[in-house]
């Protein structure tokens, strides 16, 4: 080896790797920056503290939790988050109701070189807030359509009715009046909730579910209506101005600056939702991903080049990953990353894919259970808050997007266990299925 090669292999694996900010300085650090992305309760907070346990616990490269420097966005409170999982009894994170950021660095050894600091950061925030990234590109009245036309559907209509029936029956001409909007606002946000409580996903705007942190401003109060009278230009300048908060505190200073991606969905119980809320979990999961930044334009570069600064980054990396799989036993976790495979492709060439079925917090044993005279591959694990062990066997996990027939027989519940036991308060990592090959798909070429 000598030092050319490995000047040139280093500047490959960065450039490979999407790392783009390139200078000579990126031969000895460079930063990257994951986005841990999913919809609401896809495992986004227990994925991130197991990954940082797992990363924390190696050996080589060592790594150690990084200070987050001058920045605004909150440190992800790794500590807390591992001594729940470690309580005893262990309890889960709560939901998350704000975005944070982990951040980890470690030195990594290119001898004859000198060694390379790199620095890793992943993002979390609530899985509401997701879907408020499509709406950057779409006005008031394309997102309106878009959405009533959604809950205009006959299988929505147990959950949409009362909503539905206000909203057709404003009147073309009714003035901007601020007890309209918020008595629309409350049906609608009442829907919203009677909908994910139904297993549905793609619900719009993210903080009439999850709201952010401080007291609600004016513009909070709007909801999807047809026609262009006074009322409706009122609620439209409030979605504008709502699309506008997304833009300065979600999207430009986080996903704008993300290289790598981790998107996690909970497809196990997607299927035990049902068609309906399967085929719209499906539907908002690609609604998502585009919305994120997969390739840059010639204006983009152009104007960046007049600016003396680098082109914005691109996502050069996405791991899918079906998340919770200790819920089924291993002979089937191989069809839900097949499945996976099968839901969720990147829009475009010239991003490296991998597809996952893993659990980050492990909470299930497999074990041969016999039902009806046939052994079966089932788990058993402790449900939270009881002291024995429930065996579980939801149903086969199809391969590819379940048919008809598939829907015709129930998808079972799935308990909602308790986390292992962790070893030594969670300093050896977190028990896990999977996880090394994701951290390995997404890390191998900057460890
Ligand atoms: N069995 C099992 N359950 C899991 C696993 N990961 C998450 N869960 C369950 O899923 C719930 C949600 O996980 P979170 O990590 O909080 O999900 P999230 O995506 O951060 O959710 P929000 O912050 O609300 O968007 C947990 O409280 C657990 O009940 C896992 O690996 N195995
Ligand atoms: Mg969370």
């Amino acid at each position: 080896m000598t030092w050319l090669s490995d000047i040139t292999d280093g500047v490959q694996r960065l450039v490979v790797g999407g790392v783009q900010t390139l200078s000579p300085w990126n031969l000895f650090s460079s930063t990257v920056r994951i986005g841990v992305t999913g919809l609401s309760r896809a495992g986004k907070t227990a994925f991130l503290t197991s990954a940082a346990s797992l990363l924390l616990a190696r050996t080589q490269p060592r790594f150690a939790l990084a200070p987050l420097g001058a920045g605004d966005v909150p440190r992800f409170d790794q500590a807390r988050h591992l001594a729940a999982l470690a309580g005893d009894p262990p309890r889960w994170p709560e939901r998350t109701d704000s975005v944070s950021m982990l951040a980890l660095t470690a030195q990594v050894d290119q001898s004859p070189l000198p060694s390379r600091t790199v620095r890793l950061e992943f993002l979390d925030y609530p899985g509401e807030w997701l879907l408020d990234l499509p709406l950057l590109t779409l006005s008031y009245p394309a997102w309106s359509a878009a959405v009533l036309a959604r809950l205009e559907a006959p299988s929505m209509a147990p959950f949409t009715r009362e909503f539905l029936a206000f909203a057709h029956g404003l009147p073309a001409k009714a003035p901007p009046d601020e007890s309209l909007a918020r008595a629309g606002t409350e049906l609608y946000r009442a829907m919203l909730v009677r909908l994910r409580d139904a297993g549905f996903s793609y619900l719009q705007p993210g903080r009439h579910l999850m709201p952010a942190p401080g007291p609600e401003p004016p513009w909070i109060f709007f909801f999807p209506a047809r026609g262009q009278g006074p009322f409706a230009s009122l609620l439209a300048k409030r979605y504008d101005a709502y699309v506008d908060s997304v833009r300065r505190s979600l999207a430009s200073p986080l996903f704008a600056e993300v290289d790598r991606l981790v998107v996690l969905a909970d497809v196990l119980s997607a299927l035990h939702a049902g068609a309906a809320a399967f085929a719209d979990t499906r539907e908002a999961l690609a609604a998502a991903a585009g919305a994120l930044r997969w390739r840059f334009s010639w204006a983009d570069a152009l104007g960046s080049l007049l600016e003396w600064r680098m082109p914005p980054k691109v996502i050069g990396r996405v791991a899918f990953v079906a998340t919770k799989s200790d819920h089924v036993a291993e002979r089937q976790r191989g069809n839900l990353a097949a499945l996976m495979r099968n839901l969720a492709q990147v829009p475009g060439d010239g991003v490296a894919t991998a597809h996952f079925a893993a659990a980050s917090v492990r909470c299930t044993e497999d074990f041969v259970w016999t039902l009806e005279g046939r052994p079966v591959s089932a788990v058993r694990g402790r449900v939270l808050g009881q002291h024995v062990l429930t065996r579980s066997y939801p149903g086969e996990v199809p391969d590819q997007p379940p048919d008809t027939s598939f829907w015709a027989h129930p998808f079972l519940a799935l308990p909602q266990f308790e986390p292992m036991r962790l070893a030594d308060g969670g300093r050896l990592g977190v028990p896990n299925i999977g996880m090394d090959a994701v951290l390995n798909f997404l890390l191998q070429d900057v460890l």
